[in-house]
């Protein structure tokens, strides 16, 4: 057993020594250098086609140009007049997601700021011939947002075609209302709703194997609970859903994700307790411990202070990185290379970027292009790419 344990570190060792060495000669480059689009914060194919769309924080939907000297980008949907941002920092439009009959039914899902009073939406557009129409809005669903913070608001649809949805815990810090650990709040979870039927007087399905459907005094979109501010929600090709969860002021976590289950927020933080928690300690502690699941990798506020997750990647150009989740850091610059084996457990870390020096990347969404190559975008308006 010890022998086994000693043999498989030692593959795990040299297979992450093999792998720090291909992997530092990745570079980060700017790919537009004459295009900057205010705060991006997601970037998604228009499936069907070969054009891709940015979505930028204050409420418009770029097309991205082909023309990689481009010094602008066409306008694909303007919700300036929808989207109300209070504090310009984390409101916004945050989401886009298209539904996966995209192609025949041209429906796709934003999710973005409103105030008077203070609220989240997810709402459902359809698109013609790729154009889409701005009168078409269905509002599928309203969170009320306590403050200004903390909005989330990441959207994927799975493999089994329902639409995945992170909120955060509501913000300002300390998870005043404890809204985390309360089934009863949709803030603070990964929901599941099946955007093409209707429960009841929802304008939403519930899926029939959701965790908590059919039990009272739950909320039945709750796919899981715990989190805090996830920033960063991907299905790899495999079909494992991995969920980056921003910190307070000590751990950054990345998630691996089981259907019901509690990402421990805000009793912990990352794989650690934490301190300011209001909840009394016998919850966690004793014979009768509720189960908190800690993330598959965190890092400390040394290295960063807001994780951006990533995906992933699955590309061609860079082999070393193939079957690594690429993510990186909003504050420090830093990026890295995490894999998991098969079990969920990390076998290497790698950094591929260190601390921003020079030039700043500040990462808000790491995304994958048509062609199977990843595009990193900045806060600053720049948009990167991994060059040899
Ligand atoms: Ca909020
Ligand atoms: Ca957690």
């Amino acid at each position: 057993m010890q022998f086994h344990h000693f043999l498989a570190s030692l593959i795990a060792g040299s297979t992450l020594l093999v792998t720090t060495a291909a992997a530092q000669n990745v570079n980060f480059i700017v790919a537009y250098p004459n295009l900057t689009i205010k705060k991006p914060v997601w970037s998604t194919a228009l499936p069907g086609s070969d054009r891709e769309l940015i979505v930028a924080q204050g409420g418009v939907i770029y097309e991205l140009p082909k023309d990689r000297k481009a010094k602008s980008a066409p306008v694909w949907l303007d919700l300036t007049n929808r989207v109300v941002i209070d504090k310009d920092f984390e409101e916004g439009l945050l989401g886009l997601a298209f539904h996966p009959k995209h192609e025949t039914n041209g429906k796709f899902y934003v999710y973005y700021s409103r105030q008077g009073p203070k609220r989240a939406i997810l709402s459902e557009f359809v698109a013609k011939d790729g154009k889409p129409d701005t009168s078409s809005e269905r509002v599928l669903l309203q969170i009320a947002q306590p403050f200004w913070n903390h909005d989330s608001g990441q959207m994927v649809f799975g493999p089994d075609g329902y639409l995945y949805l992170s909120t955060g815990d509501g913000g300002k810090g300390n998870d005043p209302l404890m809204t985390s650990q309360n089934l009863f709040s949709l803030l603070g979870k990964i929901l599941r709703i099946d955007v093409d039927n209707k429960s009841g007087d929802l304008a939403y399905g519930i899926p029939k194997d959701n965790p908590f459907t059919g039990k009272p005094g739950i909320r039945p979109e709750i796919w899981t609970y715990g989190m805090r501010n996830p920033w960063g929600l991907h299905f790899d090709k495999s079909g494992r859903l991995w969920c980056a969860d921003v910190g307070q002021a000590l751990w950054e976590e990345i998630n691996l994700i089981k259907k019901g289950g509690n990402y421990g927020w805000s009793y912990r933080e990352g794989a650690h307790d934490f301190a300011l928690s209001k909840n009394p300690p016998l919850v966690t502690k004793g014979k009768d411990a509720i189960k908190l699941i800690d993330p598959v990798h965190e890092y400390s506020h040394a290295d960063g202070i807001s994780i951006t997750g990533g995906v992933v990647y699955e590309g061609k150009a860079f082999p070393a990185l193939k079957g690594s989740y690429i993510y990186g850091d909003w504050g420090s610059g830093f990026m890295w290379a995490l894999k998991v084996n098969d079990a969920g457990r990390k076998t290497s870390n790698i950094v591929l970027r260190k601390r921003n020096a020079a030039r700043k990347i500040q990462p808000t969404a790491i995304t994958i292009r048509p062609d199977g190559e990843l595009w990193i975008l900045s806060w600053d308006g720049k948009i990167y790419e991994l060059s040899k």
